[in-house]
């Protein structure tokens, strides 16, 4: 699901780096791939044609982020309308003052409306509901069997009743009152296909339990087909929401990504497996971070945006390049990190980062030591490092409670990545910057905290790493 989505977006992402501006043709190009990407993963045509045209005016009308380049801001632009076009929100469930709050399941056959009706079942009672399950398809006989034994897996009563649907569906509604169980949920009876018998019962039910929520059920496998299903049962039932299902399988995902654009209906829930807990809340944010590959790094851009202020990191860069960088600037880039939270959750929210580097190359605890060591350094000694000595070291040390091999790591590393970054300030455009990027991630903290070279950067996925998320200023362009 959205693999080959993630791999194209992330080709198109790539290219970017290291732009230092983008040019019209830059934008057309883009649109043209983000077009492509979008058509393979299956989505609607109309979706594609509005949600690219959506994105061209906002890549055109950007400002020159002063926190952002242009790589990250297409980035951000891209993110936001995956969210809008998978829904925006999480649909949040709001309980009817008088119980029951009655859930109707609708959908094709097959769709997966029994397995998601007891998994939403098992959901409900995860968020502390007593549900009561109706069986009200009684087209084939094997249904309500189906729903009792997944009710008796998951510990939910089922009721049903033989003869009428309708029917069943209303005495399921007095006896859930009866009970006092405080959601009902109701299983229909689903066809091949769209046929006005099935639609006019099912609308018979709703009628029956005047429902707070309809939700369809769309098998994901079926791509766009499950656009032109959602359209016919939404003007038929004025449904809430879609539970999309199936999603385990290697569906391209378009239908996901056009359902709400056409019939403005969120998804609710995804199922991604035929297991009871294989079945989650749909949230947008989330999922288009997924598709962009990229884990939390758009709220690492969020935060970066917010945190750094624009005089300092523009300073911070001049020195960098005239090689004027030094430990005082470096504690300030310290503190300005901690202020995105802790250095382990920040590496953390990186894609692609090695699981030793998070869990130990860049440790708070190292951030602590390196601080204490630059404090306990005199204002002369943070600008000129290369005049502490064998005497100053030791006094270091001690003032910092830490060993005089702490602090000729330090110091070495801080003169290595002087170095490097003195020699990345001399490149040039072009390719050249794009490189520098990285880079400067690895001669970054990464060489200040001793990690290995690979281990400050994104790695292979990583198309944004530390430095490039932290402070795309830092790569000389
Ligand atoms: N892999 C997978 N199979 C599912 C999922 N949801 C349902 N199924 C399977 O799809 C088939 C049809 O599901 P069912 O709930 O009976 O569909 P209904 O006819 O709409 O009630 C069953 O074999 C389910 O086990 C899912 O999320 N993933
Ligand atoms: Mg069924």
């Amino acid at each position: 699901m959205f693999d080959n989505l993630s791999d194209r977006l992330g080709g198109v992402f790539k290219r970017l780096r290291g732009k230092g501006r983008l040019t019209p043709a830059d934008v057309d190009e883009v649109m043209g791939e983000i077009r492509t990407a979008l058509l393979e993963a299956d989505v609607n045509v109309g979706v594609v044609r509005n949600v690219v045209e959506r994105i061209r005016v906002q890549a055109v009308g950007t400002q020159v982020s002063e926190a952002l380049d242009p790589g990250q801001q297409i980035i951000k632009i891209v993110n936001a309308e995956l969210i809008a076009m998978l829904g925006g929100e999480t649909l949040k469930i709001t309980y009817a003052s008088h119980p029951p709050t009655v859930v109707l399941m609708a959908g094709l056959q097959g769709s997966g409306k029994t397995t998601s009706a007891a998994k939403l079942a098992a959901w409900f009672r995860s968020q502390g509901r007593n549900p009561l399950l109706v069986g009200a398809d009684l087209q084939r006989p094997a249904a309500v069997e189906q729903l009792r034994v997944l009710g008796a897996q998951i510990g939910v009563p089922v009721f049903s009743i033989a003869g009428d649907p309708v029917a069943t569906a209303a005495a399921g509604l007095a006896e859930a009152q009866r009970l006092g169980r405080d959601v009902l949920i109701v299983d229909t009876a689903g066809r091949l296909a769209i046929d006005t018998e099935m639609m006019q019962q099912v609308a018979d039910i709703s009628k029956a339990v005047s429902p707070h929520y309809t939700f369809l059920v769309v098998d994901a496998m079926t791509g766009q087909d499950a656009v032109t299903v959602a359209k016919a049962f939404d003007e038929t039932l004025a449904i809430s929401g879609v539970i999309l299902s199936k999603l385990d399988g290697d569906a391209r995902g378009g239908a996901a990504l056009s359902v709400k654009e056409v019939i403005g209906k969120p998804i609710a829930f995804a199922a991604t497996g035929e297991k009871i807990d294989a079945f989650e809340q749909f949230h947008p944010d989330r999922m288009a971070s997924r598709i962009l590959g990229m884990g939390d790094v758009l709220t690492l851009i969020e935060q970066a945006e917010k945190v750094f202020e624009k005089d300092q990191a523009e300073a911070t860069a001049a020195k960098l390049m005239d090689g004027e960088f030094t430990l005082e600037d470096f504690l300030d880039q310290l503190q300005q990190l901690k202020k995105m939270g802790s250095l382990s959750s920040v590496m953390g929210m990186l894609p692609g980062m090695p699981k030793e580097a998070k869990d130990a190359q860049i440790s708070d605890d190292m951030v602590k030591v390196t601080e204490a060591i630059i404090r306990s350094m005199t204002a002369e000694e943070r600008r000129k490092p290369e005049i502490i000595n064998g005497s100053r070291r030791t006094r270091i040390a001690k003032g910092s409670g830490t060993q005089v091999s702490d602090v000729n790591k330090l110091v070495k590393q801080f003169s290595e990545m002087q170095k490097m970054m003195k020699r990345l300030g001399g490149g040039s455009g072009g390719k050249g910057s794009g490189k520098g990027g990285k880079g400067s991630g690895r001669g970054g903290l990464g060489a200040m905290f001793g990690g290995p070279p690979g281990a400050a950067h994104g790695g292979a996925s990583g198309d944004i790493d530390l430095a490039a998320a932290l402070g795309s200023r830092l790569s000389p362009r």
